[in-house]
């Protein structure tokens, strides 16, 4: 057997754990999110999830990865043999495996939207008809399928090339590319008729709006979901560290942390300063970017079309960087359980990826949008059963394990903290602070509190 691959350079590492967390999770789920929850106000109580929950739980997924050096399921057995924890690595294995399912079918409408502002379809419907536009595409028998196909198709060339060839190399190219795009799409939207009240929306807050227990539950859910917590992903990524690369943990992690929270309010800038400039309502939910923004675009008096290309093309690029994470738990587990070589991993992983996508491209309108479970389309229910209830199982077990189940000398060694304030600090959230919160989340879905 070769050696296991691991990351060329720390910043190789953070870039890609960068490129996993920054996704449809920031450019679509984000901004429709705040738009629901009155922007500013949903934004105050999401950054301190992230603090309090979202980086400690990172910092501790990229441990167990490092102490194990192996896939998520292989590096909880090997920190914790022969004890139940391991499920937890299972449970990242199905999460991810189901969400990039889908993911890669919306990746596949957004490359979609990219190609009609190019070939100018777009740009032809009527004020008012981008919904049935969109209606039409998600809705048909072949177009969901075909692109969803495309993007599995680019998804597998990547991850072909391995860690270092493959993820690494592209997110160095990618990430730096996107930062550049946002910055002058967010310069953009500043100088549109909407900006003051689109930027009153996001940074002035409602306090009153701090009543809405749902409020909560969302804003947790958001701060699994766009730092790839819960799934595997951080885990399987931690697996990769040397002793080199994996040095200060936290440092690391809180770039991270940092870089997908500035890309999220960058993006957020985009749209409500768009959304606000055509008199259109932000709380619209998941359509806002495939239906209120194109709307937005068409009425531009100049530059629609440029703006929409590129921001199409941003969400397009980051959805891929993070479809790839997804997608490579199942190929690292693939790879050491079933012993088969990367390249066969990645071809029988990503065709049993997209196997399963094709129900939820055919479930919006299409063919199969009358079978549903639980009264969900296929899409939607995989969307919810993963959102509301596997991320924050799959978070509470990480949690509970770095906190209680392992000896804390050996989880503050892999995590390598510099000051001992923080590390303590670390040890206190992730045992009692992250595990409560989550513990609520979890009942209150359990219990149907709209999230
Ligand atoms: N974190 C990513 C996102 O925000 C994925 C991996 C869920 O879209």
């Amino acid at each position: 057997m070769q050696g296991r691959e691991q990351w060329a350079t720390r910043v190789g590492f953070m870039l890609a754990a960068v490129g996993s967390a920054v996704g449809l999770g920031n450019i679509w789920r984000f901004p429709y999110i705040a738009g629901e929850y009155g922007g500013a106000t949903f934004l105050i109580v999401y950054l301190v999830c992230i603090l309090i929950i979202g980086l400690p739980t990172m910092i501790a997924e990229f441990s167990i990865g490092k102490r194990g050096q192996l896939d998520a399921v292989g590096s909880f057995s090997k920190t914790a043999p022969a004890k139940p924890w391991v499920i937890g690595g299972w449970l990242g294995v199905i999460t991810s495996f189901l969400i990039v399912s889908f993911y890669a079918v919306i990746t596949g409408w957004v490359l979609y939207y990219m190609f009609s502002y190019l070939t100018g379809s777009i740009q032809q419907v009527e004020t008012g008809g981008v919904e049935d536009y969109f209606g039409g595409v998600v809705g048909d028998a072949i177009i969901p399928v075909i692109w969803q196909l495309i993007v599995m198709a680019i998804i597998v060339g990547i991850l072909y090339f391995g860690v270092q060839k493959g993820i690494e190399l592209s997110s160095k190219i990618f990430m730096p590319l996107l930062a550049v795009i946002l910055l002058v799409l967010a310069g953009y939207g500043l100088t549109l008729d909407g900006a003051g009240e689109g930027m009153s929306f996001l940074f002035v807050p409602d306090w009153s709006a701090l009543g809405d227990p749902s409020l909560y539950l969302a804003a947790i859910g958001q701060a699994f979901f766009t730092l790839s917590l819960g799934m595997g992903i951080m885990v399987t990524y931690g697996g990769y560290l040397s002793k080199q690369t994996g040095n200060r943990l936290p440092g690391t992690a809180t770039s991270i942390v940092l870089l997908d929270t500035l890309f999220a309010i960058l993006v957020a800038v985009v749209i409500f300063t768009a959304v606000f400039t055509i008199g259109a309502d932000a709380d619209q939910g998941p359509t806002l970017i495939f239906v209120v923004l194109p709307e937005v675009f068409n009425q531009m008096a100049a530059g629609g079309t440029f703006f929409a290309v590129f921001f199409f093309f941003l969400v397009f690029i980051a959805g891929l960087t993070s479809a790839i994470s997804l997608a490579e738990v199942s190929i690292s587990f693939a790879i050491r359980q079933v012993k088969l070589t990367r390249k066969k991993a990645v071809l029988i992983v990503g065709g049993l990826i997209t196997l399963l996508g094709i129900p939820s491209a055919l479930s919006q309108g299409g063919p199969l949008s009358d079978f549903t479970i639980a009264g969900l389309p296929f899409l939607d229910f995989v969307d919810v059963l993963t959102d509301s209830y596997f991320l924050p199982i799959g978070g509470l077990i990480v949690v509970l394990f770095v906190g209680w189940g392992w000896k804390s000398k050996a989880a503050l060694e892999e995590a390598d903290f510099k000051s001992q304030a923080f590390a303590k600090i670390w040890l206190f959230l992730i045992r009692f602070v992250a595990p409560l919160m989550i513990i609520i989340i979890l009942l209150a879905n359990l219990f149907g509190i709209e999230a």
